[in-house]
């Protein structure tokens, strides 16, 4: 089968990251849309909000105090999924009930004490401050005996059941690899087993040799539509050089890495014009895993985006995908044609 014929049969790809198989079918594309439409997003937000419990200044849901920050504010989540300060147990009932207690650390990142930003509208100045800041809370949770894995992620828009329009993200540090990066950790380990190299470096090759899933680059990162891409416009950011998490990048590749994040996001608002929604986030683990669970990974960033034909119209996960596996109709290569093709300025600019 060539890639014509992939752009033309329905077929399945598999995820060289997770091992998931996924069902294309360029043939579904045209088909009629009478279902939901998403709401427009807000406009006319304003620089600082009264009401927003990330301003600076203002008070939090149970009263604690933000303090004037200028560039980046972190603080524990106050309605915090993981505590760190419980006791360790396990529930094995005969092997049918099982349960573990989990320990963690749930933090949340402004980015900005703008409260009309978004990372597109950032500057790249700014984004390097956020990756920085990123980078020293990854080194500090890592380094806790309990954490074993942290993902640092941002939901972004209403559409992913973001509650709030400043820009923020969110850090979850675990104490078990969550099963998303297990799976990844595994397949890692399988393939620098059975290839002795690194299978980001491997599939890195491949994409810049065959360039139809390429969205953008610079001299130190990869944009791209993952060949194995199950959301409609899903992109997948990867550094050339093989780093394992965030604290090994050098000054100048986290700049590049600002340039890259804000390029990614400038595009997918352009798409139609609008403050695109998204989820995204860091799958890193270092050396020091490397060991006992397979190997360390190759750092990258995946964008999850949910909107399907238009700002109104978004992909749903349901019925057959719930069921059996996650399916799509544009290919992987006309989302990635769209996106490549897309203005590298903010339409508002
Ligand atoms: P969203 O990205 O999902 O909107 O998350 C914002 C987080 O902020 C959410 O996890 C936390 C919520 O628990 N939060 C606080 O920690 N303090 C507050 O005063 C309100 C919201
Ligand atoms: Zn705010």
């Amino acid at each position: 089968m060539d890639i014509i014929a992939l752009n033309k049969y329905p077929h399945r790809r598999r995820n060289l990251l997770t091992g998931e198989w996924i069902l294309v079918s360029p043939q579904r594309n045209e088909r009629p849309w009478q279902g939901q439409e998403e709401d427009q997003p807000v406009k006319n937000i304003p620089a600082h909000d009264i009401n927003c419990y990330l301003c600076p200044g203002n008070e939090r849901a149970k009263g604690i105090k933000n303090p004037d920050y200028q560039d980046t504010f972190v603080f524990d989540n106050d309605f915090a999924a993981l505590l760190s300060d419980i006791p360790s147990g396990v529930l094995a009932d005969g092997g049918v009930l099982v349960a573990k207690a989990e320990k963690g650390i749930c933090r949340v990142v402004c980015f900005s004490p703008r409260h009309d930003l978004t990372i597109a509208e950032m500057d790249e100045r700014d984004i390097t401050k956020v990756i920085e800041e990123w980078t020293k809370q990854y080194r500090e949770l890592m380094a806790r005996p309990e954490i074993n894995a942290v993902i640092v992620f941002e939901n972004r828009g209403r559409a992913m059941g973001c509650s709030n329009p400043h820009p923020h993200g969110q850090i979850w540090a675990t104490e078990s690899l969550p099963r998303g990066m297990e799976q990844e950790v595994e397949s890692f380990g399988r393939y620098r087993q059975e290839k002795k190299c690194c299978l980001l470096c491997d599939y890195l090759e491949v994409e810049l040799q065959k360039g139809e899933r390429l969205v953008a680059q610079n001299e130190r990162f990869v944009s791209l539509v993952p060949f194995w891409a199950c959301w409609p416009y899903e992109t997948l950011i990867i550094p050339r050089r093989h780093v394992s998490d965030l604290t090994e990048l050098t000054e100048e590749e986290r700049v590049a890495l600002a340039a890259i994040i804000k390029l990614n996001t400038v595009k997918y608002d352009n798409l139609f014009k609008m403050s695109f929604p998204y989820s995204m986030g860091f799958h890193q683990l270092g050396v020091g895993l490397s060991a006992q669970d397979g190997g360390p990974l190759h750092l990258h960033l995946h964008y999850y985006p949910p909107l399907l034909r238009s700002a109104t119209i978004r992909k749903f996960m349901v019925g057959f995908e719930l069921l059996g596996e996650a399916q799509r109709d544009i290919t992987p290569e006309q989302a990635a044609e769209v996106l490549r093709g897309l203005p590298v300025e903010h339409y508002k600019s």
